[in-house]
């Protein structure tokens, strides 16, 4: 085991993990991250064509089926390692809290149960107009359907770009970012505001923050300890080595 890694693990005995996930923690089930330009979901578009409000008042056709091309990319997909060993240091570390910045759902199906989610589940509707969600529509040949209450559009239930994150999740995120011993942030390009300011925040509050990322981020030169490696090859080492340390 690297030293590192020893290191972390040692301070993981610590009562309070919070964890900030992205993109890249779900690149190993085969989703595409935002920016990584060969596969990146951004590769085709730009954000502000697709992600936004605006957006979709110009295209909602665009905006709906790009929505349903990732929501059956998410379906045809398993979490990895990477979700798994998440879902295992919550079930072994007694405050835990993941904040995650993807919409696909994963953590939720590799068995993590306390998830905090900052942009929404791409998995939920909600109507365009009320702003509340929707479970059943009627099936017409209208694309995007329509909200079956008030006839508004329908759209993901995600937090686009220009909009506000949901406050309670926030609110949670920045609590448990500044009451932290160890803080992970994993697979993010740290570059989306507000989510990007959570491991400042708990550096700030004397944390030990850890970044896992294959590439350097505008966190690498701040964090304690850089694990420069895939989050599914890193993190099942991390939770063991914490277990070693844990039981001595
Ligand atoms: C807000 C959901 C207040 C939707 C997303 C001008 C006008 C308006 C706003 C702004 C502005 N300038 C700045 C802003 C704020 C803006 C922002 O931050 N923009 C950025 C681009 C500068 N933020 C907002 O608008 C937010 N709201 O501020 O509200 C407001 C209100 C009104 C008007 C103004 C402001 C809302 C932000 C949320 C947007 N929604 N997603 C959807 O999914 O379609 S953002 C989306 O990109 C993700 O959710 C994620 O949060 C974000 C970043 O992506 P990452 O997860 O980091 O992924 P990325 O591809 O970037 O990086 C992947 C990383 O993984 C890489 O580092 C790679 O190296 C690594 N990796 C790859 N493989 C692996 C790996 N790591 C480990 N293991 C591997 N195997």
């Amino acid at each position: 085991m690297n030293l590192p890694l020893a290191l972390i693990a040692t301070r993981a005995r610590a009562q309070r993990v919070t964890v900030l996930t992205g993109a890249g923690v779900s690149a190993e089930s085969g989703v595409p991250t935002f920016r990584d330009a060969q596969t990146g979901l951004w590769a085709q578009f730009r954000p502000e064509e697709l992600a936004t409000p605006g957006a979709f008042r110009r295209n909602p056709r665009l905006v709906w089926e790009w929505y349903a091309w990732r929501r059956q990319l998410v379906a045809g997909v398993q979490p990895n390692p990477a979700h798994h060993a998440l879902a295992e240091l919550e079930r072994r570390v007694p405050q835990f809290t993941l904040i995650t910045q993807n919409v696909d759902g994963l953590h939720q199906r590799a068995g993590s149960r306390a998830v905090v989610e900052l942009h929404g589940n791409i998995t939920r509707t909600k109507c365009f107009e009320e702003d509340t969600l929707v479970e059943t529509w009627p099936e017409t040949s209208e694309v995007p359907p329509r909200c079956p209450r008030c006839g508004g559009l329908l759209r993901p239930d995600v937090v686009w770009f220009e909009e506000s994150l949901p406050a309670a999740a926030l609110a949670l995120a920045h609590e448990r970012s500044a009451a932290c011993d160890v803080f992970l942030s994993i697979g993010t390009s740290t570059v989306v505001y507000p989510a990007a300011e959570l491991p400042f925040h708990a550096l700030a509050s004397g944390a030990t923050v850890v970044e896992i990322n294959p590439q350097p981020t505008p966190l690498t030169a701040k964090a304690e300890y850089v694990l420069a490696g895939a989050a599914g090859e890193v993190l099942p080492e991390l939770v063991a080595a914490i277990e070693l340390f844990r039981h001595g």
